[in-house]
């Protein structure tokens, strides 16, 4: 049910962030803390060549704690550094700003101002980072994934240059699990045509009566009563549809657009923390997309 809708605009875009890269001594790879290996673009790995990466696990307020220091020590493993972000919170850039003060090259081949660009599949929070470490420069954020300025290098206090758009990566889909790409929908890392909203809210939905913690939130979100009545995902789906009012003619639940309000909910994080992937699933960065 999923559709590939960034081929064309993927290449335009890969070609001019490989353009870019060659100006570029740092990477700084935005992933979703509650789905690290799905919004990693693989194909990045090898575009880099040897150039220095920091993964920042991005959106960690929405994952579950425990599962994303698992994640953390994990990742670790690969020998680059990695951080678990929260963007949106103030007075957490200073963390970030640290990292980049510590991870300046050792030896400089020319003279000119060292260089880093963030990049990363849509909707991850980089233009939320870029504005929180350009501070004072305030760009546009939440924007429809590919609408940009013309790009321009900003001076950051940690003494890197950044570029004020962020590289849009498309997200690898081909050869993912179900499970992966049904959670890059569930995220907004994919356009909204490309997925069955109801599919993806189910599943989702799966994923919040799975775990203890998870299901006990949820069911307090939506004012239900978690007796057991509601096990599968779409009696579950009805009730919320039935609680919100979301009806069609003749009193039925209006099953898209209740599917909408999940996803919806599920993004601003008011059904609370969950982890999508768990670091079980992991063996080593991909080396294919
Ligand atoms: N809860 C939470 N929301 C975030 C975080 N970072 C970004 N967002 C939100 O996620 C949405 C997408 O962010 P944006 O920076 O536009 O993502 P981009 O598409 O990667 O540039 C916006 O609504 C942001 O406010 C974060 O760390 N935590
Ligand atoms: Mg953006």
């Amino acid at each position: 049910m999923i559709k590939n809708f960034y081929a064309g605009s993927a290449l335009k875009e890969e070609r001019r962030l490989k353009e870019n890269l060659k100006f570029i001594d740092l990477v700084l790879e935005v992933l979703d803390a509650r789905l690290p290996l799905a919004s990693r673009n693989s194909r990045l790995q090898r575009m880099l060549g040897g150039k220095k990466i920091i993964t920042i696990l991005n959106k960690s307020d929405l994952a579950d704690r425990e599962i994303t220091g698992r994640w953390l020590s994990i990742l670790a493993a690969d020998k680059r550094p990695v951080l678990a972000f929260d963007a949106k919170k103030t007075g957490g850039i200073i963390k970030l700003e640290n990292l980049l003060l510590a991870n300046r090259p050792q030896r400089m081949r020319y003279r000119r101002p060292l260089r880093l660009i963030v990049v990363g599949i849509p909707n991850t929070g980089k233009s939320t980072i870029i504005n929180r470490l350009a501070g004072k420069f305030a760009l546009r954020t939440g924007e429809k994934p590919g609408i940009t300025r013309g790009p321009q290098w900003l001076r950051l206090r940690s003494g890197w240059e950044m570029l004020d758009t962020p590289g849009l990566l498309p997200p690898s889909l081909k050869g993912k699990r179900t499970a992966s790409v049904f959670g890059l929908a569930a995220i907004g890392a994919l356009d909204s045509n490309a997925f069955d909203e109801e599919e993806v809210a189910l599943w989702l939905l799966e994923r919040y009566l799975a775990g203890e913690k998870t299901r006990r939130y949820l069911f307090k979100c939506y004012s239900l009563e978690n007796d057991g009545a509601l096990d599968l995902a779409g009696d579950l789906l009805y009730a919320i549809g039935a609680r919100r009012g979301c009806l069609i003619k003749g009193g039925q639940v209006d099953k898209k657009k209740t599917a909408w309000i999940v996803l919806r909910d599920f993004r601003k994080g008011t059904l609370g923390r969950i982890s999508l992937e768990m670091p079980e699933d992991y063996n080593g960065i991909p080396s294919e997309g």
